[in-house]
């Protein structure tokens, strides 16, 4: 705590914004009004604020990832929705109902297996640090806000009258802090306060010394005293700080820091979700107090370092030049005829989407959830919980494939403390061992299913969590969490299914039953996506078991696999089956198109080795229609990207900006949903790399509107970082770094023309192998002119 002015600093700041590539920032021209459509983002994956940018009051709304209401401890207790006894009897009969084709409305079934959430809770806003600014006199100009992706700061900048103002806001992960810094080259006249939500009450002290001030706040929520705590510490460059009821006053012709740290006594461990002895008040305390030990510049070259470490690793380039106008309007004018600026808002929302998911998911903390970290209310949509018949799985797709492997650290630690509760629900619905869960959880491990008739049902979650764990295997190779991470959840969920499939009398195989097509249509026996997420799980617990040296449970999988309906069926008019009954209508336009899971994120349906399958999937799609919310949209440009049809995974792109995009860039499904964000980026990404199939593919699926372009940075299965630039000709240049030794095999047009090849090669045409050296740096160039006009 220094009290001395750092021009400096400002200086080195003031040209790094001059010189960010406009395709890493969001800019506005006026304060943003709306939390939902305007504020801007920042975080450190377990707080998150939005900025507002107001030029008299500024708000910056805060968020803490635990911060709930409900669970453990509520006033007329909790439970995990799990009932007391076995279900069997009652599973028993709803299957006997369920043979051959038959089917059972889904509020009949909800009558017998659905429970009330009892106490669930909601995702809280943590609240408000206020910042009223008095004595500015003079008209506003030159306003900008914006938010650079690149650094992953804040800023707010404008004249009033002969001032100039400047304000930056970054969330730390290193130090787990919010961070303010206020500049004036007038005299600063602050009223600095935090305000809780209105349905709470808080303790608020106040200390005010030479050096800086200190405003604490903490309390406890009424429903299940979970504590919190928030620290403001007010260190200005010069100046004064004094204690004004509940607020501090700044005045001073100096710049002023600002750190708020904010804590609760919440751990993540079924069933002690209460940290034993945790003070939050003394840890938001030491989070600021240790973070003050730090001047400014080295908390922004701290926050840098690491928000670049993870956000630089991917550049992606559409060759388009920066955009000139504002991020709201050039939202606004998407798609009315002007390439370039179209191309810009890609770029951009693509970016955006790495960014958000940096922000808000961040190793010792929890998982991204319905809305990131962010959340202003006290009911919000669906809680703002972790949905997981698509939701949460979505919220991830883009953590490989954009090189944010970090990212998904709390999808690991989550998943897994949910195995514990997800043994009593597999046991006390199917009596089965394992672990399993339905629709939704919340942080209190919630496992059981709810009572709404179309959507609670879908024992298959667990499965589809274990996916994401081999396929962080698939990419890295790190064998250390295969076995000791991925393995035990993913057998806990094959042993569940190995338990609870049944015998379907219409034809011998095994099946899912009672079955749910995701909020869609009646229950049945073998519903489509149930069968395909099993498969899918088997497939891989197959795989992993020998790999792991598992074999007799490899076998037991095998065995099991052969019998599975793999739930591919192709219908009367040439769709894919939504159920092993006949049951699609040609005319449905619902959101969930469950039944090509298989398509993706599963592997099971390909364009080029069942092409059958997979115009039964287009089918489908043309049926669907595109128009839907945001995170349906998203889905199905990765559904088109995967059937390698670039322009109509561009058309829904085009739609997600055009009808499902929020002036801030955040998807909208409607309301504010962010998983349409993360499903979108993840999109962008399988248009020009795939590699499900045990190849790496290049430009699967490139859109006429790309002509050219470049991207460097994203991830094959395999542990390979691609690279490679396209033209009208096609791919120029592709670049793989293998981080481990071994057989790559590549499918490229560059292989069919005149080429330079780093690496021995073998095969012929566009399908080429050769063997990696961990560490090398593999480069394929294009010799022939490009002669095409652009
Ligand atoms: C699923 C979807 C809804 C919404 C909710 C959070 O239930 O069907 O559209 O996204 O999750």
């Amino acid at each position: 705590m220094k009290n001395k002015p750092v021009p400096i600093l400002g200086l080195i700041a003031f040209v790094a914004i001059a010189n960010a590539g406009d395709d890493s920032i969001l800019w506005y021209d006026k304060p943003a009004t709306d939390w939902e459509k305007e504020a801007l983002p920042i975080g450190n994956g377990r707080i998150g604020a939005m900025v507002f940018g107001g030029v008299a009051a500024e708000r910056l709304q805060i968020a803490e990832k635990s911060l709930w209401t409900g669970g453990p401890g509520t006033e007329g207790g909790y439970d995990y929705g799990l009932p007391a006894e076995s279900q069997a009897a009652l599973m028993g009969s709803i299957r006997g109902k369920l043979l051959d084709g038959a089917t059972l409305a889904p509020e009949e079934v909800a009558k017998q297996l659905g429970r009330k959430m009892h106490n669930y809770g909601d995702y809280q806003s943590f609240g408000d640090l206020l910042i009223e600014s008095a004595g500015g006199e003079g008209e506003v100009s030159d306003y900008r806000r914006e938010l650079d992706l690149d650094t992953g700061v804040a800023r707010v900048k404008f004249k009033q009258g002969t001032n100039g103002i400047r304000r930056e806001y970054f969330v730390s992960y290193p130090d787990q802090v919010l961070v303010g810094r206020w500049y004036s080259t007038g005299t600063q006249k602050l009223r600095l306060r935090f305000a809780v939500p209105g349905n709470r009450s808080a303790q608020t002290q106040l200390e005010a010394g030479s050096k800086g001030a200190r405003l604490s706040v903490s309390g406890a929520l009424k429903s299940n005293g979970l504590r919190y705590a928030a620290e403001l510490l007010v260190i200005p460059d010069c100046g004064s700080v004094t204690a004004d009821g509940d607020a501090l006053r700044f005045e001073g012709d100096c710049p002023l820091t600002f750190i708020l740290s904010a804590r609760t006594n919440y751990q993540m461990r079924y069933p002690d979700y209460r940290e034993a002895g945790a003070d939050p008040a003394a840890r938001a305390r030491a989070d600021g107090n240790d973070a003050a030990t730090r001047r400014y510049g080295l908390l922004a070259q701290r926050h840098g370092e690491d928000h670049r470490q993870l956000y630089g690793r991917v550049k992606l380039d559409l060759g388009s030049p920066a955009a000139k106008v504002s991020t709201d309007r050039l939202r606004a004018s998407y798609g009315s005829g002007n390439a370039a600026a179209d191309r810009a808002l890609e770029q951009l929302y693509f970016n955006f989407g790495r960014y958000l998911l940096i922000a808000s998911s961040r190793a010792g903390s929890l998982p991204a959830n319905l809305q990131g970290v962010w959340n202003d209310k006290a009911t919000p949509p669906w809680n703002a919980d972790y949905h997981v018949n698509i939701n949460l799985q979505m919220n991830y797709w883009p953590s490989e494939v954009a090189n944010l492997a970090e990212t998904a650290g709390p999808l690991w630690d989550f998943v897994d403390h949910l195995v514990e509760p997800g043994k009593l629900a597999a046991q006390r619905y199917f009596g089965a061992p394992g672990w399993t869960m339905f629709l939704n959880t919340n942080i209190w491990g919630y496992v059981g299913p709810i009572d709404w008739p179309t959507a609670f049902w879908q024992p298959e979650a667990s499965a589809w969590l274990a996916q994401h764990f081999y396929e962080h295997y698939l990419f890295s190779r790190d064998e250390k969490f295969l076995k000791t991470r991925a393995w035990p959840v993913m057998k806990g969920a094959t042993e569940f299914w190995l338990a609870a499939l049944v015998v379907d009398p219409r034809d011998g195989k095994l099946v899912v039953s009672p079955s749910y097509s995701p909020e869609h249509g009646p229950f049945t026996a073998g519903a489509a996506m149930s069968q395909q997420i099993v498969a899918d799980l088997f497939t891989n617990a197959a795989q992993a078991a020998r790999l792991v040296g598992d074999k007799a449970f490899a076998a037991r999988v095998d065995a099991a696999l052969a019998k599975l309906d793999p739930g591919l069926h192709i219908g009367k008019w040439g769709q894919l089956q939504e159920w092993k009954v006949d049951l699609d209508d040609p005319k449905d336009d619902h959101r969930h198109v469950s039944h090509l899971f298989a398509l993706h994120p599963g592997r099971a349906i390909d364009p080029v080795s069942n092409p059958e399958l997979a115009a039964a999937a287009r089918k489908t799609l043309d049926t669907r229609g595109d128009a839907s919310t945001g995170w349906s949209r998203a889905w199905k440009i990765n559904f088109w990207a995967r059937l390698r049809d670039g322009d109509r995974a561009h058309k829904l792109l085009e739609g997600l900006l055009r009808d499902s995009t929020l002036p801030n860039l955040w998807d909208t499904h409607p309301p504010f949903q962010i998983d349409g964000n993360f499903g979108a980026t993840a999109g962008i990404i399988e248009m020009l790399l795939q590699s499900q199939h045990d190849e790496i593919q290049v430009l699967p699926a490139l859109p006429k509107a790309w002509p050219k372009g470049s991207i460097s940075g994203i991830r094959a299965r395999g542990d390979v970082t691609v690279g490679m630039s396209w033209d009208t000709c096609g791919i120029r240049e592709l670049t793989l770094d293998a981080g481990h030794a071994g057989p790559v095999a590549v499918r490229a047009a560059l292989f069919d023309g005149e080429f330079q090849s780093a690496a021995p090669l073998k095969g012929k045409g566009v399908r080429r192998t050769f063997t990696a050296r961990a560490g090398n740096h593999y480069v394929f160039t294009r010799t022939a002119a490009c002669a095409a006009a652009l």
